[in-house]
């Protein structure tokens, strides 16, 4: 037969568990611990309030440029969740929940967005790389970690995080195809928040789904509703299952949406209408596991008051522990190489006697426009 189509063996499915407004589906909800749910729960109240916190913080010209992740705080949650804490996770720039699930810290979230580079320490026993803004490099390292992984035969799994923006780069590429060819126990979660500043998801690429892109490379692609927790933990179990047994790497489109601006450097009423936030907001993640835990009688108002003065309490410490932090010029260089070479110990030093010579803190800086 000179011409005849072709049958290409592929997986692509959409998966949610949650509707719009809070409904379970029972046959596909994941089996997840009652004590996990509430604090699941928490975590995803706490980076939303962080969120808001550091979006005022910046307004008032207490921290520098802030790229907010409201909206987005299933996908990051869902997926650190069911990692395992020695499984690896490179973040992109929206993981704020995911980054409290792993433990870093709230003021290091703050110390980051105020240019501070004790905001890329990574907290002992964490197995995360910090946050990170050049687009869709988070694609090379974790797949790049998911090889040291396989090489190593411990049975740990990467998960890296890019945007849809990130997807029409040669870094994400070049990830897919060499985490495919060298089927690595990777898992590449694209989280679809559909603008990459000012650029529409349908300007972004041809594709009807961005999960398709997988089949390219030979991986299972999976679009998930990334504004329900258990439809992406439903989705990242079973990825890790496979990654962990041999089955290699697979990416999953998590749909969600930017509800907030780019960045506090930019004002999305120029280029996106406020219909569409409108249309997103009621499948906002916050309400819809809100409601799913106070069907299951696990969320009243009484355990809601528990936790919104803890939550209250550890805000007011992490803007306490951000503003009294002293600047230190060490943070510059101590995280590039294992040992400095003389000429960047040489430039330490004059940094530090400079600042000595001033004798008084340094301005907080404003991160360079991302
Ligand atoms: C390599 C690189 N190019 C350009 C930028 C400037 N930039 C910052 S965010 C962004 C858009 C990214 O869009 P997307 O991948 O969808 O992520 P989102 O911002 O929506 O989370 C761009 C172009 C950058 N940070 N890094
Ligand atoms: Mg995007």
């Amino acid at each position: 037969m000179p011409r005849e189509t072709l049958s290409i063996p592929h997986r692509l499915e959409s998966l949610s568990v949650l509707s719009a407004d809070g409904k379970l589906d029972q046959d596909l909800e994941p089996q997840v611990p009652e004590n996990d749910l509430r604090k699941l729960y928490k975590t995803m109240l706490a980076s939303r309030q962080l969120d808001e916190r550091c979006l005022m913080l910046q307004r008032q010209g207490r921290m520098g440029t802030y790229g907010p992740s409201k909206g987005q705080e299933a996908a990051s949650l869902g997926v650190a969740y069911s990692l395992k804490p020695s499984d690896w996770m490179v973040p992109a720039f929206r993981e704020t929940a995911g980054l409290l699930w792993r433990g870093w810290p709230m003021h290091t979230w703050m110390q980051f967005w105020g240019g501070f580079e004790a905001g890329n320490e990574i907290p002992e026993g964490v197995n995360d790389l910090p946050t990170c803004v050049p687009i869709a490099s988070q694609c090379q390292y974790g797949m790049g970690i998911a090889w040291g992984c396989k090489l190593r035969g411990d049975g740990q799994v990467c998960a890296a995080f890019c945007g849809d923006g990130a997807t029409s780069e040669g870094d994400f590429h070049e990830a897919m195809n060499f985490a495919g060819v060298y089927n690595l126990p990777f898992i590449m979660v694209v989280q679809n928040n559909h603008w990459a500043i000012s650029i529409p998801r349908h300007a972004q690429t041809a594709s009807p789904t961005i999960a398709q892109k997988a089949i390219a490379y030979g991986l299972d692609g999976l679009q998930v509703d990334g504004n329900d927790i258990l439809a992406v933990i439903v989705a990242m179990r079973e990825a890790i299952e496979k990654a962990r047994t041999g089955g290699g790497p697979t990416m999953i489109e998590a749909v969600t949406y930017r509800l907030a601006m780019h960045t506090t450097a930019d004002d999305p009423k120029k280029y996106r209408k406020e219909e569409e936030v409108q249309e997103w907001e009621p499948r906002d993640p916050l309400p819809r596991f809100q409601k799913y835990l106070q069907d299951k009688g696990l969320l009243d108002d009484k355990v809601q008051k528990v936790i919104d003065e803890e939550i209250a309490a550890e805000l007011d410490t992490a803007v306490r522990n951000y503003e009294e932090y002293t600047f230190d010029p060490s943070g510059f260089f101590k995280h590039m190489y294992a040992e400095l070479s003389p000429d960047l110990e040489a430039q330490m030093r004059e940094l530090q006697a400079h600042l000595d010579r001033k004798k008084k803190p340094a301005p907080r800086q404003e991160r360079a426009e991302v």
